[in-house]
């Protein structure tokens, strides 16, 4: 059966070389689009045809659905792969896609929608009988409603946006007295970020591990999980470093999980490659999210099970079934994914500019996703991740081993990246031991940047 015969990568940057990849070994051509600021990029180089759809704002460019449907009218492309972020998740993109003859290489816009209101995929995943943070079930729309949840729920309390996501318009209350302002304050910030104030109510875990689940579903009823990321280490609600297994997980809890996750998923019919996010607390996992599309951090989960996950969202998005079963995955030592941010390492600002020198780790077990190359200008308009280091281990002291040397190897000359912190926290105790939650790196930052030298210099 025929895959496809031309692919749309509505994308940009390191994830839509990625995509590129697994078209080129799948033989099938590809189209890049690309803004005015991204003429020189590598993914444009790399790909069959190019389209400059526009400006280098994103909501010109990337974000224009217009300008995306006739670049795949005028080159003949006959799939589109939105990548992760600008309209990987949204569904009138989808349905406009559909509309057109065209295969989303995604979920059903449904799906999407489901899980894009935090409240209905909550009840959800409730109904397919996964365990969920106790709280309002509903939206709360008075500060009578809140307190009245919040007495139900006990202290402490969160109150979150419903159409959130990334942590605006999330407010913690810690007794009665704060449940008032905790309420307005949500309200005011979802309205202001997703321009939609309903919000809900949930007990707040102090101490959790943020534990993802990767699922891929086919258009046959074949549902697989290819187990956990551990992506507690975050800074402002952006992920920093994932690993594969989580060291804070057992096989029986893995298990027991992957179970639970499979069981859902195939009872909603949902299909393509999707991720739930659990909080994990004292043993219990709790369900938050669901992503309908590949994530940046997919390598770790790539390199302990051998499996690529773009190249079977292409071969589910044309109908063909996965090419293995749940019995067939087994997990294959450590993988940890460094994100490597265009920033400066101490205060984490913004620092665009030319590459005058670049040299890549390489070596057994290392992997590096990148679109940088000596000469390229990072262009100040996007998300500041250039590069994802990925090591791979029998045991994760030999993917932390490994990482430590592929990190000391990397060369990015020109601007500031976060390849220093990196380097700090590889030789960190705590990281070292696995022992840390999602709080860790905000308390420890500090501490981790000073310690023994000075970096970023
Ligand atoms: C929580 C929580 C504690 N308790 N929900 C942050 C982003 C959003 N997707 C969900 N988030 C959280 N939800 C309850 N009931 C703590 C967080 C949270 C967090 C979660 C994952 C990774 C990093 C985080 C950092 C701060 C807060």
């Amino acid at each position: 059966m025929a895959l496809f015969n031309k692919i749309l990568i509505a994308n940009r940057g390191e994830i839509a070389l990625r995509i590129l990849r697994a078209c080129q070994e799948l033989r099938i051509p590809t189209v890049a689009v690309h803004s005015t600021a991204d003429a020189d990029a590598m993914h444009v180089r790399l790909a069959n045809e190019s389209v400059c759809i526009g400006p280098a704002p994103s909501r010109q460019s990337y974000l224009n659905m217009l300008a995306l449907v006739s670049a795949a009218d005028i080159t003949g492309a006959d799939a589109v792969h939105p990548g992760v972020g600008f309209l990987s998740e949204n569904a009138v993109f989808a349905t406009m896609i559909e509309e057109h003859g065209l295969t989303f290489i995604g979920p059903t816009p449904d799906h999407i929608r489901i899980m894009g209101d935090k409240i209905t995929a909550k009840q959800t995943m409730i109904s397919l009988g996964v365990p969920v943070v106790p709280g309002s079930g509903g939206s709360i729309n008075t500060e009578e409603e809140a307190i009245e949840a919040a007495q139900k729920i006990g202290f402490p309390v969160l109150i979150k946006a419903t159409s959130g996501g990334g942590g605006k318009g999330m407010k913690v209350a810690l007794s009665l007295d704060e449940i008032a302002n905790a309420f307005h304050l949500a309200k005011a910030e979802a309205k202001a970020n997703f321009g939609d104030d309903q919000v809900y109510m949930e007990r707040y875990l102090r101490q959790p591990r943020h534990i993802e689940v990767q699922i891929l579903a086919d258009h046959h009823g074949n549902v697989v999980h290819l187990g956990e990321r551990d992506c507690s280490l975050q800074r402002r609600h952006q992920k920093v470093w994932e690993e594969a297994p989580s060291p804070g997980l057992t096989p029986e809890l893995r298990a027991h999980l992957g179970k639970i996750v499979t069981q859902a998923i195939g009872k909603m019919g949902y299909r393509g490659a999707g991720t739930l996010e659990f909080l994990f607390e004292n043993g219990e996992f709790f369900f938050m999210e669901m992503n309908t599309r590949i994530q940046v951090e997919h390598p770790i989960t790539e390199m302990v099970t051998g499996i690529d996950l773009v190249k079977e969202q292409i071969r589910v998005a044309a109908g063909l079934p996965l090419s293995f079963r749940q019995e067939d995955i087994t997990f294959n030592g450590w993988a940890i994914e460094c994100r490597v941010n265009a920033e400066n390492p101490q205060t984490f600002v913004p620092s665009p500019g030319k590459i005058n020198r670049y040299h890549a780790p390489g070596g057994y077990g290392i992997r590096v996703d990148s679109h940088l190359y000596q000469g390229y200008s990072v262009p100040s308009h996007y998300d500041s991740m250039v590069a994802k280091l990925i090591a791979h281990g029998k045991t994760r002291e030999e993917c932390l081993s490994r990482l430590e040397r592929a990190l000391a190897e990397y060369v990015i000359d020109g601007i500031q990246t976060t390849l220093p912190l990196h380097q700090k926290l590889v030789q960190s105790p705590d990281i070292i031991r696995g022992e840390y939650d999602i709080h860790w790196l905000e308390k420890n930052l500090e501490t981790t940047l000073r310690d023994k030298d000075k970096i970023g210099s």
